[in-house]
């Protein structure tokens, strides 16, 4: 089996600190939480950014810093923007994250629209993923294809056959907020994908350790972080993303399966190696 990437979501765009007051919202918090992940063993970043009062945001400018700030304390680490950013934002607005210097190894590239709780729905028209891939591939920038659905996945798959997207492929299984989060379904999303892709599975909330553990076991890659779940066990908050990394090395350990470093991510990604 590959060694194990575990990406860490350090910040995303819904969680606050009313949810966990170690959620990072300014430059020095979204570095001081990516440093604790890559110091526990996580070789890839995937980022959102917000202003200092947390309110979430796709300013270019805003990532140049964070990401600037990052790659200060984590040389070498992977670093993902989200083109997702939050509900209600605009195309020309999430596109913003590819836009810092210099352009991002991968971002992420939503494939369907989807419930996001409440009132919120997560728009992604087919135009709006056919840019997105035809941005990315035009910059060499490599989409991790989020998918809340097996629907997304036959969306990607619909985009690659128009030549939007190069191969490998690498997909995150995304389950708790659409589909459910169970092992069946992640077998499936595993099973759905073609011979030769990548894919990471996250569990939303209480869901993160079990879909950790279950994807682990069945080759995947690991994602854990603020963005998807605050608490490190039942009823208590998470002192750091660092904390629910080394959680995660832990039940690699006990499986057998060993800790991917960035450049050993790079490699099993298809990433060129990391010219600094
Ligand atoms: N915040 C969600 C609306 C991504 O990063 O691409 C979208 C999201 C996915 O988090
Ligand atoms: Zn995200």
């Amino acid at each position: 089996m590959k060694k194990l990437i575990i990406t860490a979501c350090i910040c995303g765009a819904e969680v606050t600190k009313d949810h966990n007051p170690n959620v990072p919202y300014t430059v020095e918090e979204i570095a001081r939480e990516a440093k604790s992940a890559y110091d526990a063993g996580a070789s890839l970043i995937h980022l959102h950014v917000r202003w200092d009062d947390g309110t979430p945001t796709q300013d270019k400018g805003r990532f140049q810093e964070c990401i600037d700030a990052i790659r200060e304390v984590c040389p070498d680490v992977i670093i993902q923007p989200s083109t997702g950013g939050a509900v209600g934002m605009s195309d020309l607005e999430r596109l913003q994250s590819t836009e810092v210097v210099p352009t991002p190894e991968m971002a992420t590239l939503d494939c369907g629209t989807c419930n996001f709780g409440g009132d919120e729905i997560f728009v992604n028209s087919d135009n709006t993923i056919k840019n997105f891939a035809r941005i990315m591939k035009e910059r060499g920038i490599k989409p991790e294809l989020e998918v809340f659905d097996k629907g997304m996945i036959d969306i990607a798959l619909r985009m690659d056959r128009k030549g939007l997207l190069k191969h490998p492929l690498h997909f995150d299984f995304v389950l708790g907020v659409q589909m459910s989060a169970t092992v069946r379904d992640l077998a499936f999303m595993a099973g759905s994908i073609p011979p030769g892709s990548t894919w990471t599975a996250t569990g939303i909330g209480r869901h993160a350790w079990n879909i950790a553990a279950a994807t682990i076991a069945m080759g995947g890659h690991v994602r854990v972080g603020f963005e998807d779940s605050v608490y490190i066990e039942r009823g208590v908050l998470a002192e750091s993303n660092g904390q629910m990394v080394e959680k995660v090395v832990k039940i690699a350990k006990l499986l057998g399966r060993e800790i991917a470093n960035p450049a050993e991510a790079r490699e099993i990604l298809g990433l060129p190696p990391f010219k600094g």
